[in-house]
């Protein structure tokens, strides 16, 4: 078997693609369809070709890992479309699996589209920060119209075949075997001439509005991103300039987005995504449990909203607490949130009925014996969560997973309650927990391999991105966080306004500052996490000026104000009282205030985190600078085209971030302030480690 297979059927010569597991349009795929094409020329008894993807999928778009090849080694998609668009005997793709990016700008260079039922297609660059760049934004319109073309290309999302069947994308959907039926559709059409082409349609009667909305649109959508408003352009020239033209000026705008810090940052993210799934040192033949029913404790906003997740994938819950009352409140708010959903037509009545008859409430602890796993989820205090563990050690079937959704505490010292310390594992859900995609699996001194693997497993079925993480105070994400919020006050004690430093924030891409984020999450929580880490250091109680804010009684959205106050849209407006509390307590404390620069706000908070991730990447917290990238974005809304703080400090150049914390006070971490030396990125720290 080639990377690409040449079979006669009959008078119809089928091109097979075999580059797996996605038929990539990596390096020998152009050659070898070059190849097919110049036998199906050479051969006059071939009367059509069919282009099909060997495997699970068609073609899955360009080799992402290709763009920063040079130019001459990359794969010539654009070259081979041009030659499959005047080919001169009719082409067929025949699609199954997905036809995406530029797998499906090899479909549209075809004279002919078939395709399976459940095949999806579509452009979705823009995720990448790019933009389809072998003809996707010229023939699109000219076929799907500009509309539909600009919510596929903007969105990045797939439609099914039988939308495409309809939009006229696909010719035919073929119910039986697609070759099958793509070779009778091909010799069907064998004789049919001229031979239609995409690119000789016209795009026609756009009004100019459709283009200004779209403008307008992307302003919120993908605020401060490149390749976008390059879409909405190229789009808006197949309505005014001849294909070519546009052909031309997208190949311009392509290398323009894709030589961006944000195509860049993106690509890091969809590779780090999937490095973050795999777990150094452990085979894929681990075994694994297979989780047919759940078990939660805590019926309280964390319990109920992973609770969500199971029944989401239909696996049945026993969820239990301590008081009917509680009881009823946490099925209420499920309830509350599958019908709110169901009003936002993203499910039906019956999808809820279906969720909820899943869900066994009760107040046994006892009803969770036949449980596969047991997700503990109640009040942060660690004696309550060893008495559950010790309860739960003598109720729990042998081969239960038992977990804890702590996001602080000592996993190593919750397991040690137990007899079966190798089944415990953290499962830090992020809070909604029914709405984060992130899932820190926090990997305990003695869980075992299949308990890990089995919760990395578990994390994909719940679609929620698992990343393995250490024992330590915070984890990953919350330890870095805490060093974040220390600069964060450190700037309002040094003069700025805690406005100033949600406003760097906003501008970096961030939905959220550190401000705006603490009000919400509750004053109070920072506030008790000071208090306990002073004692364990033995330090004098904190009196920083955001303790003097909770002791006030002002503890952020939930007392109806904290920082700042908040109108009924819940947007933070700054309190006077608060403003003066701070500059009395500058006075109190003799803090000279001085000018801090949007620059200097953004670049000591942001390597804040970068400092506390290279130390925790040192100490093997987090397995790769990757991770910490995927955790920042799936569980902080770190901006995704930023790729992550690690990413945006290999950026920056980590000689500049060192040069910049010692600057403004900080000490940079020792592995850090080692890979700034060498002249390295944490991406070749990633890449260096063996096994990782
Ligand atoms: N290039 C290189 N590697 C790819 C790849 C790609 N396009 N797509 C997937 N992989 C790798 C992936 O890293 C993983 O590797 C393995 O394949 C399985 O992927 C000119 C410029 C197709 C829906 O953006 O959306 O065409 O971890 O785990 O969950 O206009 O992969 O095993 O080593 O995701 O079954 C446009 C991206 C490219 C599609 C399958 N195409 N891929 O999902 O598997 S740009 C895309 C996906 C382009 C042109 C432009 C998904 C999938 P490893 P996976 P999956």
């Amino acid at each position: 078997m080639s990377i690409v297979d040449q079979t006669r059927q009959g008078d119809v010569l089928v091109l097979t693609i075999n580059n797996p597991p996605v038929n990539a349009f990596s390096p020998g795929v152009p050659e070898g369809l070059h190849a097919g094409l110049d036998a199906a020329l050479a051969d006059e008894g071939v009367k059509a070709v069919v282009i099909i993807g060997g495997g699970r999928t068609f073609i899955a778009g360009a080799d992402i890992k290709t763009f920063d090849l040079p130019r001459e080694q990359a794969p010539d998609l654009r070259g081979f479309i041009q030659r499959l668009d005047a080919f001169e005997k009719p082409t067929v793709a025949a699609i199954h699996g997905t036809a995406l990016g530029g797998g499906l700008e090899v479909a549209l260079a075809c004279n002919y589209r078939v395709s399976v039922k459940d095949a999806q297609m579509g452009l979705p660059e823009v995720k990448l920060g790019v933009l389809p760049g072998a003809g996707g934004t010229q023939r699109l319109p000219r076929v799907v119209g500009v509309q539909k073309a600009l919510e596929m290309m903007l969105s990045g999302n797939p439609i099914r075949a039988t939308e495409a069947r309809e939009l006229g994308l696909v010719d035919e959907i073929v119910e039986g075997d697609l070759l099958e039926g793509a070779v009778a559709f091909a010799r069907e059409h064998a004789n049919i001439r001229p031979l239609p082409r995409v690119s000789e349609r016209r795009v026609e009667g756009v009004p100019p509005q459709v283009f200004e909305a779209a403008r307008k649109g992307i302003e919120k959508t993908h605020k401060g991103q490149l390749s976008p408003s390059f879409i909405i352009d190229l789009v808006e020239m197949t309505t005014t300039q001849p294909f070519a033209v546009g052909w031309d000026e997208e190949a311009r705008l392509f290398m323009a987005a894709k030589d961006s810090p944000q195509s860049r940052g993106l690509r890091h993210i969809f590779f780090a995504e999937r490095e973050s799934a795999k777990i150094p040192g452990l085979g894929k033949d681990t075994p694994t449990t297979d989780i047919r029913k759940a078990g939660i404790i805590g019926a309280g906003t964390m319990g109920g909203g992973i609770a969500m997740n199971f029944l989401n994938v239909g696996i049945p819950v026993t969820i239990v607490e301590t008081g009917q009352e509680a009881l009823d409140r946490g099925l209420g708010v499920i309830r509350r949130n599958y019908e709110n959903s169901a009003k936002k037509g993203r499910m039906t009545m019956e999808d809820v009925e279906k969720r909820m008859a899943l869900l066994t409430p009760t107040l046994d602890m006892n009803a969770l014996a036949d449980a596969d796993i047991i997700i503990e989820a109640v009040f942060e205090n660690m004696e309550v969560k060893k008495d559950i563990f010790t309860r739960l050690d003598a109720i729990a079937k042998p081969g239960a997973i038992l977990a804890t959704n702590t996001s602080t505490l000592d996993v190593n010292e919750i397991a040690s309650v137990t007899s079966r310390p190798e089944q415990v594992i953290g499962l830090h859900f992020f809070s909604p927990a029914n709405v984060m995609r992130l899932l820190e699996i926090v990997r305990a001194d003695k869980t075992s391999d299949s308990v890990l693997a089995t919760s990395m497993a578990l994390a994909k079925r719940i679609k929620k991105v698992g990343v393995v993480v250490g024992v330590c105070d915070g984890f990953v994400g919350n330890r870095m966080i805490h060093r974040y919020g220390d600069e964060a006050r450190k700037l309002v004690e040094e003069g700025a306004r805690p406005e100033d430093a949600d406003a760097a924030m906003h501008a970096l891409g961030l939905p959220m500052g550190p401000f705006e984020m603490s009000d919400m999450a509750g004053l109070d929580v920072g506030y008790l996490i000071r208090q306990h880490q002073a004692k364990v250091r033995g330090e004098s109680k904190p009196d920083g000026w955001l303790d003097r804010i909770v002791e006030t009684g002002r503890k952020g959205q939930k007392t109806g104000g904290g920082i700042y106050d908040y109108d009924e849209n819940r947007r933070p407006r700054p309190n006077a009282d608060m403003q003066r509390l701070i500059e009395d307590y500058r006075a109190e404390k003799g803090l000279q205030s001085r000018e801090i620069t949007q620059e200097e706000a953004t670049k000591r908070l942001v390597y804040s985190l970068v400092n506390e991730g290279a130390q925790i990447l040192d100490e093997g917290i987090a397995q790769r600078a990757g991770d910490i990238d995927v955790i920042y974005i799936y569980g902080y809304g770190f901006p995704a085209y930023r790729g992550g703080p690690m990413q945006y400090a290999d950026e920056m150049g980590l000689g500049n971030v060192v040069a910049d914390l010692e600057q403004y006070g900080q000490t940079p971490a020792p592995l850090l302030r080692r890979l700034a030396q060498e002249g390295k990125t944490f991406a070749q720290y990633d890449r260096e480690r063996p096994g990782v």
